[in-house]
């Protein structure tokens, strides 16, 4: 069983309140990344949750210096966010600062061990994204972002964090199948799929129907 978690990434604040509404009940949790937090502005948080009252994932894909990691989070989960998402390759020291901030709120932090665009495969490959993955087991992240466009890399990256939550992107949109994935994983991301669909809310309930 694989919880839903939609990537709103509309670019208005009116589409993406009307879309998070409608999706609500069929969602575990709604991520907000740059489009729709540069376009609304962080106060996009406050309004989901009275809307909704979903769990938020902040994706800023934090990737900075220790310092700098922990101001963004710190600023994440202050508007009203309930996790964020940092990428990893910027080493422990820099994860570590996330991992705390995160912890000091009451979040939680997921790091990208591998993404899941075709491009991915030129740096998180040869061994790197196993080594990210080892790692944020090490830092105490809650859980690791990996790609469902490579469900045999899933697979690997499982037995490198055991237990540790794993959120997957890449289905539908970038070709990932849901069957392939849903069993590995402990939530998969979906957005384009869902919010590009005449009927958001439809499409959200079946996808989660098929994820349990
Ligand atoms: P769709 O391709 O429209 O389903 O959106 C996928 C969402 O997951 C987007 O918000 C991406 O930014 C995000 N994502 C990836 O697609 N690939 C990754 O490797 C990592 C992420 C992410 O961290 O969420």
């Amino acid at each position: 069983m694989a919880d839903l978690i939609l990537a709103l990434d509309v670019e208005d604040r009116a589409s993406a309140l009307r879309i998070a509404e409608a999706v609500a009940p069929h969602v575990d949790a709604i991520k907000v990344g740059y489009p729709l937090a540069l376009s609304a502005g962080l106060s996009i948080a406050r309004d989901l949750n009275d809307l909704t009252g979903k769990r938020l994932i902040a994706d800023f894909k934090v990737a900075d210096i220790p310092n700098t990691n922990q101001l963004i989070c710190d600023q994440a989960f202050a508007a009203g966010f309930h996790a964020v998402i940092a990428q990893g390759f910027v080493g422990m020291d820099a994860v570590k600062a996330c991992v705390h901030s995160a912890h000091r709120h009451g979040g939680e932090c997921y790091v990208v061990a591998e993404m899941s665009h075709p491009g991915a495969v030129e740096f998180f490959h040869q061994g790197v994204a196993e080594r990210i993955a080892a790692m944020a087991v090490v830092a105490g992240a809650d859980g690791i972002i990996a790609p469902a466009t490579r469900p045999d890399r899933v697979q690997t990256l499982r037995q490198m964090v055991g237990r540790l939550k794993i959120y997957s992107p890449g289905i539908g949109a970038q070709g990932g199948e849901l069957g392939q994935v849903t069993a590995l994983v402990d939530g998969v991301i979906i957005g384009r799929m869902i919010y590009g669909a005449p009927d958001p809310a439809a499409v959200a309930r079946e996808i989660r129907r098929r994820c349990r």
